[in-house]
């Protein structure tokens, strides 16, 4: 599942998305509430050990440990990633059993079928399995479930489609820990199912040849983030440890695994962490004729990082699920010639303008709704439905929606004789918790802490809004509802020099889990320089202690006249590394300012 977070690691403001994607700039009086600004809070008697340990400067130390690092050790590891630090995939409950099967059907010539997901990370995890397998293994095929008529996960349908073409094993791949039906089905049909998926578990697991997730209960592996690409590239991991082939060959499939990471919005850390730094060194030196047209495709400028693929390769590879079937996404990344793949990219861009379309539709809706809606103020949830919305831009919607209204959101659309949609939460708040008191009202529901998709019947409609409200209302704190600014550290911009941000890089690559950090500087001056990029964003010149600098204010363009000549103010900003110049120049991207009452 894939959503927009919080925790971004970009360029963009939340308030420039938001404008983007024609959401109100100015929301319900009470939730427009002054952004809290706290400060990251660490022991510090270990940032002291670290720093003394380390020789470097006490910001970097607090951002060390910050990220749980707590020894020497473990900041070498942090800062110099190698592949040998990735755990034993045996560790993984059922790998055993999962290469003992895939084995089997390399030996016996067995028809595979890889089953994915339709979203950015099921789709790369089958683009990357294909091509892992096509090595060793002639008939292979893939499948993706029409996500309006057969939905999410595994299908009736597509066990029938292996059946009839004579698929002797599946291997599912992000999706399937709840696939009980499916894996009945395909049981009957003499059919064995790998699943690699990352999704939770309920109490009860189908009954699959292997089923790989660790977030199983019983499942020891000692990282539980990784995405289902992730889940997926253990597995091939795993196979050629047991071959006795050097790992290699590994490292080239990387490229896929940080694609999936970036878009599945899993915490870059520990293995995740290592899988991205060796990711984006393969992505951004592919020679796939598919990524790289994707790429080009995107406008996305050299070298690419994890914002890039969060905002320009995953929505295209998106919006061929969204709008029409994610096999596009895969044969464009299979593809092995250029214009081939050239002219699949260009489909997906038409698909994503398409998704735009309808996103800023539904976007315009939706403020309608909530305008009309008097209670909502005082509601601590948000339950939206309108059953001609378009099922494949719901979850985004949700997620801005959660995102600008700071609560947990959920978006419905119809989908036969059920209502779909997607719910998303709000920094902190388990949303799969609030579902769980509202079971009894689901058809289905499933997911992550933060993002869930769900079904119920129009009848149950009216009970589920007031169920959710009342658990989210049980369970919610006024902080969860409160968009906060979290800044490492307060220095001043004389502090930034060139080797500071050279530190800063080797925390790279940034993402949830690992934050770009931010800063607070007090009591600058303006001078004078405040231009408008656009209507909504605002570039401003500001100094302190005899260092100057620009920073760009995201949706800061109606203020632009209170930025005169030595204005002081108070600013919060990320440092932002401007590609489009060609080298090494620095910008504030400012967070929030504030000036003196
Ligand atoms: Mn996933």
């Amino acid at each position: 599942m894939t959503f927009l977070l919080y925790c971004l690691p970009s360029n963009y403001g939340i308030l420039s998305k938001l404008a983007g994607a024609g959401y109100p700039e100015t929301t319900m009086n009470d939730i427009e509430k002054l952004k809290r600004w706290t400060p990251v809070v660490v022991e510090s008697d270990l940032e002291e050990q670290l720093g003394r340990a380390l020789g470097i400067a006490p910001v970097f130390c607090r951002m060390l440990v910050q990220r749980g690092i707590h020894s020497v050790d473990e900041a070498r590891r942090f800062f110099h990633p190698e592949l040998e630090q990735l755990h034993s995939p045996f560790a993984m409950r059922d790998m055993d059993r999962a290469v003992a099967r895939l084995e089997q059907a390399i030996q016996h010539e067995e028809r595979i079928l890889l089953y994915g997901d339709y979203d950015v990370d099921g789709a790369t995890a089958v683009a990357m399995f294909y091509c892992f397998l096509e090595r060793y293994h002639r008939k292979l095929d893939y499948y993706f479930p029409d996500r309006e008529k057969e939905g999410y996960g595994l299908s009736r349908a597509g066990i029938e489609y292996a059946a009839q073409t004579g698929v002797g094993m599946i291997i599912a791949l992000d999706c399937g820990t709840q696939a009980f039906e499916a894996v009945e089905l395909a049981r009957a049909r003499g059919i064995d199912i790998i699943i690699c998926d990352h999704h939770l578990p309920k109490a009860a697991l189908p009954r699959a040849a292997a089923l790989l997730n660790p977030k199983r209960f019983d499942c020891e592996y000692p990282f539980k983030e990784l995405s289902g690409c992730g889940v997926g590239f253990k597995l091939a991991q795993a196979f050629v440890e047991r071959q006795g082939w050097e790992s290699d060959g590994l490292r080239s499939l990387l490229d896929f695994v940080v694609i999936s990471i970036a878009g599945d919005i899993v915490p870059i850390v520990g293995e995740n962490r290592v899988l991205a730094y060796f990711g984006i060194q393969q992505l951004n030196a592919t020679q796939r004729p598919g990524l790289l047209a994707l790429i080009e495709q995107s406008g996305k400028k050299y070298p690419l990082t994890i914002g890039d693929i969060v905002f320009g390769l995953a929505p295209l590879i998106n919006a061929a699920g969204r709008l029409a079937d994610a096999e596009q996404a895969v044969r464009l990344m299979l593809a092995k010639d250029r214009k081939v793949a050239a002219e699949y990219a260009r489909a997906l861009s038409r698909h994503n303008q398409m998704r735009q379309m309808f996103d800023r539709d539904l976007a315009k809706e939706a403020e309608d709704l909530l305008k009309a809606n008097l209670r909502l103020s005082q509601q601590k949830s948000i339950v939206l439905y309108e059953p001609h919305w378009h099922q494949g831009v719901v979850g985004i919607a949700a997620s801005r929606l959660a995102e600008a209204y700071h609560r947990p959101t959920v978006v419905l659309t119809q989908c036969e004789r059920d209502l779909v949609g997607s719910a998303r939460s709000v920094k902190n708040f388990n949303i799969h918790r609030a579902m769980q008191a509202c079971d009894d009202l689901l058809t289905h529901y499933g997911g992550h802490h933060h993002a869930v998709g769900l079904s119920l019947r129009e009848e149950n409609l009216e009970p589920f809004r007031e169920r959710f409200e009342a658990a989210v209302r049980a369970m919610i704190t006024e902080q969860h509802l409160q968009p906060e600014i979290e800044y490492l550290a307060e220095i001043g911009l004389e502090q930034i020099t060139p080797k500071f941000w050279r530190v800063l890089r080797q925390f790279a690559p940034f993402g949830p889990g690992n934050p770009e950090p931010i800063f607070l500087s007090r009591g600058v001056s303006s001078n004078g320089y405040a231009r408008k990029l656009n209507e909504h964003h605002l570039q401003i010149g500001m100094w302190q202690n005899g260092a100057s600098f620009a920073g760009v204010a995201f949706g800061w363009a109606a203020e632009q006249a209170r930025f005169t000549k030595r204005q002081i103010f108070d600013v919060c900003y990320a440092l932002l590394d401007n590609k489009a110049h060609g080298k090494n120049n620095l910008r504030l991207n400012i967070k929030d300012i504030r000036f003196p009452d």
